[in-house]
């Protein structure tokens, strides 16, 4: 079998995405660990726009978080980590689309945000973010189970899970605890935080605190606080 090499950061809840899937369907893989300061002359070559993850596969080179989670889901589908219904995976796919499109950037823009009335703009909007998540998620279609689609873990945790790892972060930062009306999400958060494909690749509250730092004081100049600034 071809050899699976990511090229990652630590850092990163993107690359966090893409090993949590590699390690959930027991895949043996490299990792070339970039140093997103400091990138390799030749980063360009492997990734065209200069971010991790990338995923190489034989003659296939994958980026994108969200399609190498899919990509791997093609090719290696057990344990599966999609419905295998078209509907239930439409459901799986509109909840990814959410979490990238508003919940991510959501994130980055109240971290980003350097003046009090954009941080009071953007906390707000990211709470209303977790209030929805909160009640039409969750409410409407977990019950059955611990994770966001039932019982099986799935693309969609995977994709929401490496920004709650980083909450501490807007935390501190921000003055954003998790909101107390949010018990669902809490509940979800602890289940998936304990599952060993997570495990395998968490970091801690202080690692997090100290990496975001220059996204916080505005000095962030790496191409995605440049990008979500303009989002
Ligand atoms: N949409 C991309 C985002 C990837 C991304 O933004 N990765 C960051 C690290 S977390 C990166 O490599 N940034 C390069 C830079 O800031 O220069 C994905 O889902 O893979």
């Amino acid at each position: 079998m071809a050899t699976l090499e990511l090229y990652s950061a630590a850092v990163c809840p993107f690359a966090q995405r893409s090993r949590i899937v590699l390690t959930a369907k027991g895949l043996a893989f490299t990792v070339h660990e970039i140093d997103l300061h400091n990138k390799p002359a030749d980063f360009e070559a492997i990734s065209p726009l200069g971010k991790v993850p990338v995923l190489c596969h034989g003659g296939d080179r994958v980026w994108e978080s969200t399609i190498i989670n899919e990509y791997l889901e093609d090719l290696f589908p057990t344990p599966p980590l999609l419905p295998l219904v078209p509907g239930q995976r439409a459901i799986a796919r509109i909840w990814i689309d959410f979490i990238n499109t508003r919940f991510v950037p959501g994130f980055y823009k109240l971290l980003l945000a350097q003046n009090s009335a954009l941080q009071a703009d953007w906390r707000s909007e990211l709470t209303r973010h977790l209030h929805y998540m909160e009640h039409q998620g969750l409410a409407s279609l977990s019950a059955a189970g611990p994770y966001w689609l039932g019982d099986e873990f799935s693309l969609v945790d995977i994709a929401l899970y490496p920004w709650f790892e980083r909450w501490a972060v807007l935390s501190h930062y921000r003055d954003l605890p998790f909101p107390a009306d949010c018990p669902r999400l809490r509940d979800w958060w602890a289940r998936v935080e304990a599952h060993p494909a997570v495990q395998a690749t968490a970091q801690t509250a202080t690692f997090h605190i100290q990496q975001y730092s220059r996204y916080a004081d505005g000095s962030a100049a790496g191409r995605t606080a440049q990008e979500m600034r303009r989002y």
